[in-house]
């Protein structure tokens, strides 16, 4: 992938991948690594490192090779894939151009191309086990059946097998969809557990104290969350509590330090959210509603982490819309105080929020869809709450989800785009330093709706999980160094 902007390695970083979600104070469960994608919860059940490597291989335009040279780029800068001179003619192969990595022939791995270092892995390859500079690698993997028209996707460890499965939420239905993961990149067909009416975000997490991960809906049409704790077989006993209305996002921290992880709930028909404390078993207490401030007029988004408004203990960062904001949490029982605008952002049209940590300084980040691009905020850690990455990545069409993790391998967390207009997911590559290149789009099925982040097959780097809303079904993009 010539054309992708050579990014910073930052080796010392690497580790990262395996708890900076809770150094985002996110205060996930042990052993995080992947990434949810809805309020955003990840992790990785198996506490293995990660692995290095990423390399190219891009299932977008299949008019040249499936297998290799990934077409398109949305763009945050205005550099994008397009650049590789390769792609004007297939049959190039010139060793002359330094540029040129070709992918059009599979038996190229001439060592003339300074940014090729791919010498020792096969045709058309993504798995040479090294990271290269300019690469960014996936593999199509499973496509998979799901409920009718899927509106979001997490990852978790269901079964407490050490493998990452997958939950689905559908619009319009009443049920969530769980596939088991077989460790080896596939998933199981869906097994349906009953939830409220109309499922929207669905959330992954260990809450209940043992090693199986649960699981929490926001049901928008009646009002509720399901709390859904896993039973260790793939199934779950939900508790459906009643919250505010039109509950459409969740966030997750410990709020109060004690008794594993706890929620917010943010309430679209109400304008506020509410947070609920866990008693280590999974059963919650709500609390709030908490004030949000006159000058956010819609939610539709909360998270919830460290950015280092009153200290360590989590904050939340919220809004929807052209607005957002943020509270201080004061910690005891859940207890926020009162909320502060940060930014009024005229013009845009803030959807989905997901929590990261970008730049790799614990402090809490966001991506927010914004109609036909994705936003970043920034935790600065300046008392004044998040910054603003001001950069749009896109244009795209009809962004439906952005998340924040490491699906190349050296540590520091890309952002995975999904652009339901353009059947595609977009991945952005994040040098750890606040900046990421110019993009690499992927096909996916009809209408990607959300995206979820998840070691998959177990190589240590982060595979990309599609739900897609058009086609009833599940793309698995698995990594490959
Ligand atoms: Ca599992
Ligand atoms: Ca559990
Ligand atoms: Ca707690
Ligand atoms: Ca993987």
């Amino acid at each position: 992938m010539p054309s992708l902007l050579p990014r910073l390695l930052l080796p010392a970083l690497c580790v990262c991948v395996i708890s900076c979600s809770d150094d985002s104070g996110e205060n996930l469960p042990e052993g995080g690594f992947g990434t949810e994608t809805s309020g955003g919860q990840t992790t990785n059940p198996s506490t293995t490192s990660p692995t290095t490597g990423s390399t190219t291989t891009p299932t977008s335009d299949p008019t040249i090779d499936p297998t290799i040279e990934p077409t398109t780029t949305g763009t945050e800068s205005s550099t994008t894939a397009s650049t590789d001179p390769s792609t004007t003619n297939p049959t190039d192969d010139t060793t002359t151009d330094p540029t040129d990595d070709t992918t059009t022939d599979p038996t190229d791995d001439t060592t003339t191309d300074p940014t090729d270092d791919d010498t020792t892995g096969p045709p058309a390859a993504c798995d040479n086990d090294t990271i290269d500079d300019d690469e960014v690698c996936f593999v199509p993997g499973d496509t998979v059946a799901t409920g009718a028209t899927p509106s979001d996707i997490a990852s978790g460890d269901f079964d407490g097998n050490g493998s990452f499965d997958v939950i689905v939420s559908s619009v319009g239905g009443s049920n969530v969809a769980v596939h088991l993961g077989d460790g080896a990149g596939g998933i199981a067909v869906a097994v349906n557990t009953a939830v409220g009416t109309n499922p929207s975000r669905v959330l992954a997490a260990e809450f209940s104290g043992d090693a199986n991960w649960d699981a929490l809906v926001t049901n928008t049409d009646d009002d509720t969350v399901s709390v859904l704790v896993s039973d260790g077989a793939g199934g779950f006993v939900e508790t459906a509590l009643a919250v505010g209305d039109q509950p459409v996002d969740l966030g997750l921290a410990d709020l109060d330090g004690a008794n594993g992880l706890d929620f917010a709930v943010a309430n679209a028909g109400d304008v506020n959210y509410q947070t609920s404390v866990n008693d280590g078993a999974g059963n919650f207490t709500l609390a709030g509603p908490w004030a949000i401030g006159d000058e956010v007029t819609e939610i539709a988004g909360v998270e919830l982490g460290n950015i280092a408004l009153n200290g360590m203990t989590p904050d939340a960062f919220f809004g929807g819309g052209n607005a957002y904001a943020a509270t201080p949490g004061a910690g005891a029982d859940g207890v926020m105080n009162d909320g502060t605008a940060i930014g009024n952002t005229a013009g845009m049209d803030l959807a989905r929020f997901n929590p990261g940590d970008f730049n790799g300084d614990g402090e809490l980040d966001v991506a927010v869809t914004d109609g036909d691009s994705a936003r970043l905020f920034l935790g600065d850690g300046n008392n004044g709450g998040p910054g603003f990455n001001t950069d749009a990545f896109g244009p795209h069409t009809n962004v439906s989800e952005a998340v924040l993790a490491d699906v190349t391998g050296e540590g520091n967390e890309d952002l995975i785009v999904t652009a339901e207009g353009d059947d595609e997911v977009i991945v952005y590559v994040g040098a750890g330093d606040s900046t990421f290149d110019g993009g690499t789009a992927f096909a996916v099925g009809t209408a990607p709706s959300g995206v979820a982040v998840a070691d998959l097959n177990e190589d240590g780097v982060g595979d990309i999980i599609v739900c897609n809303r058009g086609s009833g079904d599940i793309t698995i993009l698995l990594s490959n160094p």
